[in-house]
């Protein structure tokens, strides 16, 4: 079935097939992608599960669904009337939209008029409940041994002090501020804070580098950044301080001149000793915040004023900055939560994901804190000190979900099951995956191994740009297939069209788009409308279009084959090749370089790139390294390419395009599948560039 989809780039025209990364996946591990089997590919829960569960049964669900759909207004008013509104929305504004550009501007909005806040609903609303005594946030460290927590009553102190340090130095509403954290309980602390005081937080990845960094802060201009002197990750030290140090330089050099960098000091990684402070503008976070009082009034915003800028990868090299809103987003990324989760109030909940991407702000503080859950923040990696680590956390604190990635699951499948074994799991009620396709082989393990197939996975599929889940599992309440995110959420309207933009029905494969809008979807790109219509808008008239390939098989259920544009996706991180070109064109030897994704049998793709050398320069290992390290300082470890190909010249067409559908084929060995490239400006290189392959 995959190989049905037909690649379209960003601006809408037809360019070439390609194997996805399900089929990559797949074919690595040997075995057949579909998941759809007649006979024996539905996977149950259980009568117990189905019983005490949210939703369950199919019946219960499609009625919820149909509602959502023909009285879209009404069913996301009488989920929002459960969060608490300073002032209610205008009725008869509860969804204003047009989604399609031939008929005038696209505009989305959810409860206008309503004023609101998303902290004082996560944090403030549980402790007025009585909650103030349960645990919001359990944190465990990168060392074995390293723990704390934080109940929910600790958890608004904590926010409300660092909600007035940042108004004393001048934070207010609107403003922007960047936070370039690991994962320590303040990172979320951070993110609450903005909101209550109406900021908009910029949370970056602590991962990019110094330079993408810098990129961001240029981009949102923030009044003050927040990070840490270092962190731990495994073994390895990383100097955060430092590398925000050369952001802020950089910034400054381009006109945007940061105050104030806040910096936490992370004792278990640097010592304040050792690290290099700039008196005027760095302030240590222990030095000032807890001097703050820990009452601190909410900042009432109203539901489509700005909550957050999350950054992510786009086709061309730079990042777009996505935009959310307050009031649709509250309710959606708690409605999804609650859901997909089957959430309990006596749950122990843990994502794996970095708040420096959109899981971590959906589905690490704002979803679950939302519904008063307790949420697990975890420091380190996920194989450190071993590939049990996981499983130790799972039984310390009876983690109850557990959210992951294919690329972990596939990395510890590698490891063996007898890190897994070793560990009970009785704890666990519900596992749930996300951030790119996960095989069939890679689910059966998780739900049999790790789940000791007792579990439902729900494999939720969504993107930085829709807030929260599209289509996912309800895990009470059908029958899972292996390999697909099986049904759409709530509200949600996916179609799959071909080419042309026809909707297909019944069993079919094509492009994923979403007809009409939902509560958590994106407002717009930050600073560039005209970008954020023609990548999303422009493709398919009338549709929101996801970017990604996706076939529907005879009983309705949806499996996702992959991106269908210049992005790759590499261990669940969105990396564009734009951006990893540009960073190798950087290069002073570098003439010109195109990159593709190739399957990985971890990290579901890799980026392999074929780079074209300045004139004279020969090829050496150094030279490979020294522009692998281009990309890693220039984005981050995580974009760094896996394999370097030497390209004395690319395939292009007679008007200059890179023609990457030879390129993929090349990088993926599939020779006899070149097809025409007759068309080429100079036909030789094809064969130059195979003779190079093992070079
Ligand atoms: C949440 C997140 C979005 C892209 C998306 C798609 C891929 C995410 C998936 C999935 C198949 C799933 N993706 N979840 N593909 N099945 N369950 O990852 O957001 O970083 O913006 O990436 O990830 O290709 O378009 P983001």
């Amino acid at each position: 079935w995959v190989d049905h989809v037909a690649v379209v780039s960003s601006n809408g025209k037809l360019r070439a097939r390609r194997p996805t990364a399900a089929a990559a996946a797949g074919a690595v591990l040997g075995e057949p992608v579909a998941a759809s089997d007649d006979q024996g590919g539905l996977v149950h829960p259980s009568e117990e599960f189905a019983a005490q569960a949210l939703v369950s049964s199919t019946q219960q669900y499609q009625e919820m669904y149909r509602r959502s759909i023909d009285d879209p207004a009404g069913f996301w008013s009488e989920i929002a009337e459960t969060f608490y509104w300073k002032q209610k929305w205008n009725p008869d504004e509860v969804c204003a939209e047009n989604l399609d550009v031939t008929k005038g501007p696209i505009k989305i909005e959810w409860f206008k008029g309503g004023k609101t806040n998303i902290c004082y609903n996560a944090v403030d609303r549980n402790v007025e409940a009585g909650d103030g005594e349960k645990i919001a946030m359990y944190w465990e460290g990168n060392e074995i041994g390293q723990d704390g927590k934080l109940t929910y009553s600790q958890l608004l102190d904590k926010v409300c002090q660092l909600a007035n340090y940042l108004k004393s130095v001048g934070v207010g509403k609107g403003d922007a501020v960047v936070i370039y954290l690991p994962m320590l309980m303040e990172l979320p602390i951070a993110m609450l804070a903005c909101a209550r005081i109406g900021a908009v937080h910029s949370v970056v990845f602590a991962g990019f580098s110094a330079d993408a960094l810098a990129q961001r802060i240029i981009d949102c201009k923030p009044k003050v950044v927040i990070t840490c002197n270092a962190v731990k990750r495994g073994k390895k030290l990383i100097p955060l301080k430092d590398i925000v140090d050369v952001s802020l330089a950089d910034g400054a050099k381009n006109g945007v001149d940061v105050g104030i960098c806040l910096t936490y000091e992370n004792q278990s990684a640097m010592t304040k000793e050792d690290t290099k402070w700039t008196s005027g503008k760095d302030v240590w976070w222990q030095d000032v915040v807890p001097n703050f009082s820990t009452k601190c009034d909410v900042e009432w915003v109203d539901a489509e004023d700005p909550l957050f800028l999350l950054y992510t990868s786009g086709s061309t090299g730079k990042p777009k900055g996505v935009l959310h809103t307050t009031g649709g987003y509250m309710v959606y990324s708690a409605t999804t939560f609650k859901h997909a989760f089957d959430y309990k109030p006596s749950d122990i909940y843990w994502c794996t994901a970095d708040c420096g991407w959109i899981t971590g702000h959906s589905y690490v503080t704002y979803g679950p804190l939302l519904n008063g859950a307790t949420v697990l923040v975890y420091e380190g990696a996920p194989n450190y000190p071993d590939p049990g680590r996981c499983w130790d956390v799972v039984d310390k604190y009876g983690v109850t979900i557990f959210y992951t990635a294919p690329t972990l699951i596939r990395a510890l499948m590698r490891d063996g099951t007898e890190y897994v074994t070793r560990y009970s799991r009785k704890s666990l009620r519900v596992l749930g995956s996300v951030g790119e396709p996960i095989n069939p082989t890679a689910w059966r393990w998780f739900y049999d191994v790790i789940g000791d197939s007792r579990c439902p996975i729900s494999d939720t599929w969504w993107q930085t740009e829709t807030g929260g889940f599209m289509i996912t599992p309800l895990p009470g309440a059908w029958p899972l297939k292996p390999g697909s995110a099986t049904f759409p959420f709530f509200g949600v309207q996916p179609v799959i069209v071909d080419e042309k933009g026809n909707e297909m029905e019944e069993e079919c494969s094509g492009y994923l788009c979403i007809k009409k809008s939902w509560p958590g979807a994106f407002r717009t790109l930050y600073g560039d409308k005209d970008r954020y219509e023609t990548t999303y808008f422009k493709p398919f008239a009338g549709y929101y279009f996801s970017g990604d390939g996706c076939s529907r098989d005879k009983d309705g259920y949806h499996f996702l084959t992959g991106r269908v544009d210049d992005v790759i996706n590499v261990s669940g991180h969105r990396i564009g090749t734009a951006e990893v070109e540009s960073a190798l064109v950087s290069h002073p030897k570098c003439a010109e370089a195109a990159v593709v994704g190739i399957d990985h049998e971890v990290k579901g793709q890799g980026i392999y790139a074929f780079v074209t050398l300045v004139d004279g320069v020969p090829y050496s290992d150094e030279l490979r390294k020294s522009l692998v390290m281009t990309v890693r300082s220039q984005i981050g470890a995580f974009a760094a390419p896996d394999k370097i190909h030497w390209a004395p010249g690319l395939p292009k067409t007679r008007s200059g395009k890179i023609m990457r559908r030879i390129l993929r084929k090349i990088a993926g060995r599939q020779l006899d599948e070149l097809g025409d490239t007759s068309t080429l400006a100079d036909p030789g290189v094809v064969d130059q560039l195979i003779a190079l392959g093992d070079s």
